[in-house]
């Protein structure tokens, strides 16, 4: 399939750097190369070349590959132009190529788009390439690369063709019906399959909080009343002063995030206003949005000064907590029976005792919510949201025995058309403007 224009943008990162790529698909590529580097080059490999206008002076040197369609990126003809990353030599050489008729400049994620309606990449496997491009974390990076490479889609391929086999035997029942068959035998597998498949397709929706820590991040909140050394905390585990610490209660009013990389997962961590009572007009918002964070959060630090033990009022919460113990230096070594069994850590920002420990194991909580490395998750709402109303079909298709098979067959065609959707099998033109707007230019 061959779109009218050609299109081209600068696919590499911020300017100035040591080599900037640009990247030309569409019809318009042989002539542009023909054009400025002065012939044809030799298809699928790095040449150097002078790169020329339209009046013959230089714009840069560097070099240009040509990677014929289909077997090219978008499946279009595509060239790579490499050259210096200056501004000022990029704006010259978009200009100049962009100059030509029937060229512009790509819209966000427009070349990954070609790729999608020239069959090159699934619309899962997009939104996986846009995934690989912001992963920041390695446990994002792993996950991206294995959806990249379709592991993700290939299972929802999967049950989409087991979904197809099973409304086939039905449908086949129902033509060759006869009344002397041993009745339901065909029809009795064919059920009794769709309904190990209801609970796999739930099994693997239960893994998308999985995959927004993965992708989004494991959520911390630090909690306790004032001067319970939140901040202290929060900076310490920043390595760096991102809240303000005095010793004035209530200092902290509104929500500070950090977020930490830790063992290769990302790690949001929010300081919080103290929990406390009569506070102040602004504090009250602050103490407002820290309950509110609580009430989403993966993991709570509640946070209690072991000099000052104060209670402070938590509302009933499930979201996992580890209690926290600060300012141990201040006990000279005194490490009560009253400590014992009360909190999990006991920690102080002045002499570092107990940090490691409490990291680590933030560490591991992180780890264990994100799964088990390798597992194949719903990466999107968009995902979880259609296979909802994929096992919504499939749970009226086993339901609905007094219905008759004719119905019975249609729902597991809704269900498989769900599933289509999913990977842009199907009727996607409506969702790919959102999908496409994720990326930035050049991609
Ligand atoms: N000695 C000692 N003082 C601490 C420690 N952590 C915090 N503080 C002090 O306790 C006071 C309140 O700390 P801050 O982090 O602002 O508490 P927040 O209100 O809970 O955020 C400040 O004066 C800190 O210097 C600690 O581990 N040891
Ligand atoms: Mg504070």
């Amino acid at each position: 399939m061959i779109s009218g224009d050609s299109i081209v943008a600068l696919s590499s990162g911020r300017l100035p750097a040591g080599v900037a790529v640009l990247r030309l698909s569409g019809p318009k590529t042989r002539f542009v190369i023909e054009t400025i580097v002065c012939g044809m080059v030799k298809e699928r490999a790095a040449v150097l070349r002078k790169f020329k206008a339209a009046d013959g002076t230089v714009l840069d040197t560097g070099l240009v590959v040509f990677f014929p369609g289909p077997a090219s990126f978008t499946g279009e003809d595509v060239a790579e132009f490499h050259v210096h990353g200056g501004r000022a030599v990029v704006a010259r050489m978009l200009e100049t190529i962009a100059g030509f008729d029937g060229i512009r400049h790509a819209e966000p994620g427009e070349f990954t788009r070609r790729a999608f309606l020239n069959g090159k990449l699934d619309l899962v496997e997009t939104e996986a390439l846009a995934d690989l491009v912001n992963a920041e974390t390695e446990a994002q990076r792993r996950f991206a690369v294995q959806n990249a490479e379709g592991a993700q889609s290939e299972l929802y391929q999967r049950w989409r063709r087991r979904l197809i086999h099973a409304r086939a035997m039905i449908e086949a029942e129902i033509d060759f019906a006869d009344e002397d068959d041993v009745p339901g035998s065909v029809s009795d597998t064919v059920w009794s399959d769709v309904r190990s498949m209801i609970s796999e397709i739930e099994h693997h929706v239960a893994g998308f909080h999985a995959a927004e820590i993965i992708r989004d991040g494991f959520e911390v909140v630090i909690l306790g009343a004032p001067n319970a050394g939140k901040s202290s905390l929060f900076n310490a585990l920043a390595r760096r002063d991102a809240a303000i610490v005095t010793d004035e209660p209530g200092t902290t009013r509104d929500l500070l995030e950090l977020v930490l990389d830790l063992g290769g997962l990302r790690v949001r961590l929010t300081d919080t206003a103290g929990l406390r009572e009569a506070p102040g007009k602004v504090e009250a918002i602050g103490i407002e949005k820290a309950r509110a964070k609580a009430g989403r959060a993966d993991l709570l630090l509640l946070l209690r000064d072991l000099t000052d033990p104060q209670e402070t009022d938590l509302p009933a919460m499930t979201t996992p907590a580890l209690r926290v113990g600060t300012k141990t230096d201040l006990l000279d070594g005194r490490i009560g029976h009253e400590i014992d069994g009360r909190y999990d850590f006991v920690i102080s920002v002045n002499d570092g005792t107990g940090l490691d420990a409490l990291l680590a194991r933030i560490e591991r909580l992180a780890a264990d919510a994100a799964g088990v490395v390798g597992d194949v998750l719903p990466s999107r709402l968009r995902h979880v949201e259609l296979l909802a109303a994929a096992n919504q079909h499939l749970v009226r298709a086993t339901e609905g025995e007094a219905a008759g098979q004719e119905l019975r067959a249609e729902e597991l065609r809704l269900a498989a058309d769900r599933l289509g959707r999913i990977v842009g099998a199907i009727d996607v033109e409506d969702m790919l403007d959102v999908i496409f707007s994720q990326f930035c230019i050049g991609k």
